[in-house]
């Protein structure tokens, strides 16, 4: 087995388990804001792996900031894989992808950014 695997197989269930135990209160908005932000937000989503660190940290802050964006496994999708190699430019994750309407989607890497670009976008909101 490559070393890789063998540490995903192993932090895996550390990973799963600190999520759960460690799962920030999410933010409660009237349900007309959250429904704009829901609308906002649907032309999003986040490139991950469930076992990677860095993807964790990434789904604590949607749920904290009560974002419902899309979580695409690029382990598992071959196809969303190849997108994030083609498309994004890496294999590489958490990357968040903001779709546009003229197809040119923005590809944004690195968790400290994509945290910090939501939490500036939504993380005021009451
Ligand atoms: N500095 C990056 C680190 C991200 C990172 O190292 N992700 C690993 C997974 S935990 C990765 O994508 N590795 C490439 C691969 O598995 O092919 C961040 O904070 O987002």
């Amino acid at each position: 087995m490559p070393i890789f695997k063998l540490i995903r197989a192993v932090s895996k269930p550390l990973v799963l388990i600190a999520e759960k135990l460690f799962n920030p209160p999410p933010i409660i908005r009237e349900p007309m804001v959250q429904q704009g932000i829901d609308r906002e937000t649907a032309n999003m989503a986040i490139y991950e792996y469930r076992a990677c660190p860095f993807c964790m940290k990434t789904r604590r802050a949607l749920r904290r900031l009560s974002l419902r964006i899309e979580l695409r496994d690029a382990l598992k999708n071959a196809e969303h894989k190849k997108d994030l190699l083609e498309q994004g430019g890496k294999i590489q994750v958490p990357c968040l992808r903001i779709s546009s309407e003229d197809g040119e989607d923005t590809w944004m890497y690195e968790s400290s950014d994509i945290i910090q670009f939501l939490e500036d976008k939504y993380g005021a909101t009451p």
